[in-house]
């Protein structure tokens, strides 16, 4: 198991804006002190990190919804972690928190910035996956923009993935066919064996995409969650029926390209169908987190929604972990345990 050390922080930050896929050396380990909170701020030690997609948008320079990381600042992220030190009334020694403290040992946190977790819900690790942002934005992504009916046909990319396998299941809870693509055989066998999907389609072997999807969807597709964009949402979007919902969610085969790829130029189906297109921001929906929360929770002990997490151990290690999150080596939502609770 990792190591943490008691007197030193180790923190990732970001070395290099890479040009392409990143390398480890974008990235720079680095050593300090332990921060000392101040008035009203909470000491906070690490135990599981999460890596997301979105942090490879967050290591260019580009305008989006936040600012970008800047070369030698920690790398953003979710950290599930313990207070070991609170000037904070409410929140305690030995609470599990989670908060956006990015990839270090230790943190401190400012008033607002963090949330208590509940410690009967275990794994604590869930706060980063299935009942955290991935699991909200499968939620949100799917149910107010999809509006999925009972028998119409879902289609998911990523399917096994943090967001994908938990969109595929709730599309099913909605009495939907569902289909997911993935990278792997394994990945397909899962979504299908495991989860209950109806189809899968390994979209690396499949050779013609619109012929597999054909095979996949005979009446069609009613809505598209896609994580993933390129040549398999263009075979989607020439299969919608009419009136279909495709929520962008995601555009991960674009996520390294030095210059976008040629957008879509099969919108004439959009006419054809009168469907819709909207991009999707999970923090739009922060207002409702505890509503999808509730639910997602439910679910889960109800068996309905099951969940892989892919662990990676130690702090060090986080660069590694997001690498092969990016190349699609990940099984189920990738994390990186740094250190184990102290109670
Ligand atoms: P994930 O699916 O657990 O992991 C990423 C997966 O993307 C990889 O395992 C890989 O699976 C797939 N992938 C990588 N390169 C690909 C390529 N070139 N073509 C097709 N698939 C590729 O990650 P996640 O956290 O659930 O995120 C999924 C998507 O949701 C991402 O696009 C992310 O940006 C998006 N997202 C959006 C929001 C929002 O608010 N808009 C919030 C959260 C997540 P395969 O083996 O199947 O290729
Ligand atoms: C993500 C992909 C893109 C994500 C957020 C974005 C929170 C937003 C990008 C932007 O505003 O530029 O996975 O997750």
């Amino acid at each position: 198991m990792s190591s943490q050390p008691a007197n030193a922080n180790r923190q990732i930050l970001l070395a290099e804006r890479p040009s392409g896929e990143p390398r480890e050396s974008s990235f720079r380990l680095a050593e300090g002190p332990v921060p000392d909170p101040g008035e009203d701020e909470v000491l906070v030690r690490s135990l599981f990190l999460s890596v997301d997609p979105y942090m490879r948008g967050r290591m260019r320079d580009v305008k989006s919804y936040a600012p970008p990381i800047q070369l030698d600042e920690v790398m953003v992220g979710g950290v599930v972690g313990e207070v070991v030190r609170s000037n904070q009334s409410g929140l305690e020694t030995g609470d599990i928190v989670l908060g956006m403290l990015g990839w270090q040992d230790y943190a401190v946190a400012k008033p607002g910035q963090l949330h208590k977790l509940d410690p009967r819900i275990q794994p604590i690790s869930l706060a980063l996956g299935v009942l955290g942002m991935p699991g909200l934005t499968a939620y949100f992504g799917l149910l107010d923009i999809g509006q999925p009916k009972d028998g119409e046909t879902v289609v998911v990319s990523a399917a096994s993935g943090a967001v994908g396998a938990v969109v595929g299941q709730i599309a099913k809870i909605k009495g939907c066919r569902v289909v997911g693509t993935a990278g792997s055989d394994a990945k397909v066998e899962y979504i299908m064996n495991e989860l209950g999907f109806d189809a899968g389609i390994n979209y690396k072997t499949a050779g013609n995409l619109g012929a597999a999807l054909d095979a996949a969807c005979p009446a069609g597709i009613d809505v598209y969650f896609d994580n993933v964009g390129g040549p398999l949402t263009d075979a989607v979007i020439a299969r919608i029926n009419e009136r279909a919902r495709l929520i962008i969610c995601g555009q991960i085969s674009q996520y390294n390209a030095e210059k976008p790829e040629m957008g879509p130029r099969n919108l004439f189906h959009f006419i054809r169908a009168r469907a819709r297109m909207e991009g999707f921001l999970i923090f739009d929906h922060a207002a409702r987190y505890a509503e999808g929360q509730a639910a997602l929770g439910q679910w889960i002990v109800d068996g309905k929604i099951k969940y892989r997490e892919d662990v990676m151990d130690g702090l060090e290690n986080a660069p590694k972990a997001f690498i092969r999150m990016l190349r699609g080596e990940n099984f189920g939502k990738q994390l990186v345990h740094v250190a184990d609770p102290s109670a």
